[in-house]
């Protein structure tokens, strides 16, 4: 009987493990290509958070800006020299052209927001 108690420990541990250490957030659920989508911005939290795009194809985004903090006013787009002010309770288009092969950040200005794309 201790034995399998023993043995659900090390279980339980191993998938604690895996799920904090091994299982990295956002790659858990691949997002599929788009050249479109709209991003909620609300609660501190972009949705979706992952965008996955084609490289040297527009990708045009619709900010639906849902949180009145100032902390939501402004997406920038990190290494790809592009930022735009979101209204609230509108939907701000920002449309991306020619995007180069890589990983980019897109957050607010104070980097609480926090969005990544995936562009390959
Ligand atoms: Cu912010």
């Amino acid at each position: 009987m201790s034995i399998l108690i023993n043995l659900a420990g090390i279980i339980l541990i191993g998938l604690i493990i895996w799920w904090f250490w091994l299982s990295q957030p956002g790659r858990r659920k691949a997002a599929s290509v788009t050249s479109e989508t709209t991003i909620i911005v609300d609660d501190g939290v972009y949705t979706p958070a992952l965008v996955h795009a084609r490289a040297g194809q527009p990708l045009t985004l619709h900010f639906d800006r849902r949180d009145p903090s100032p902390c939501a006013e402004q997406v920038v787009f990190h290494g790809l020299d592009v930022s735009e002010f979101l209204d609230n309770g509108k939907v701000t288009t920002v449309t991306l052209q020619d995007l180069p092969e890589g990983e980019y950040r897109f957050t607010c200005q104070m980097q609480m927001y926090q969005g990544r794309l995936i562009v390959d």
